[in-house]
């Protein structure tokens, strides 16, 4: 039964996604601009103050750009950044760590979490659509470890698209680590 409400969802999702699928994700952020409108400002701190406030993993509101939104770098994304990011544009306070000036990818490690994996901070119907994104439509992750929701080791394919329909659903134990805070994928030489 388990395979023919996958097979359900699979089929659904393709018509879905058959609009988008084309759209190559730009991986490039800015360190802050949370809300990914280029632009850092008041705005970018409303919204990760909403994402903190909505502690629940599988909501559909108040997303973010998760590797944007860890604004000191510290491979974490808690209240800490808020007030890095209040300190610098109201109180004169360093600028955030690259990439900030321009936009790039992150210089050495990036945080994630397992099973998010369109990179907004919550596990829900959009990642599975995303990984399948990937296998399918050529449109790499940014972040090919958060698409592994079965953490089989980095292998990536529709079962892990399986397993997040499943944990959305409660039908399995949940992700492994690094669930439900972000935690780190070091690309350091
Ligand atoms: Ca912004
Ligand atoms: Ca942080
Ligand atoms: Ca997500
Ligand atoms: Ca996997």
């Amino acid at each position: 039964m388990k395979s023919v409400k996958f097979l359900s969802c699979f089929c659904l999702g393709i018509v879905a996604w058959i609009g988008s699928a084309f759209g190559a994700e730009n991986c490039n952020f800015r360190r802050g601009d949370v809300n990914g409108d280029n632009v850092v400002n008041l705005t970018d701190v409303i919204v990760l103050n909403g994402y903190l406030g909505n502690t629940n993993i599988t909501s559909t509101s108040n997303t973010l750009r998760l590797r944007a939104a860890d604004v000191d770098n510290d491979n974490d994304v808690d209240g800490q950044d808020v007030v890095f990011l209040q300190d610098f544009l109201f109180s004169g306070g360093p600028q955030p760590p690259p990439p900030f000036a321009v936009a790039g990818l992150d210089p050495d490690c990036t945080v994630f979490i397992r099973g998010d994996a369109n990179g907004d901070g919550r596990v829900n119907s959009l990642d599975p659509q995303r990984i399948v994104d990937h296998i399918f439509f050529m449109n790499p992750l940014c972040v090919l470890a958060s698409g592994d929701a079965n953490g089989d080791g980095g292998g990536l394919d529709s079962s892990d698209a399986a397993f997040v329909i499943d944990f959305l659903q409660g039908q399995n134990a949940g992700m492994k680590a690094p669930f439900p805070r972000a935690g780190i994928l070091c690309d350091c030489p």
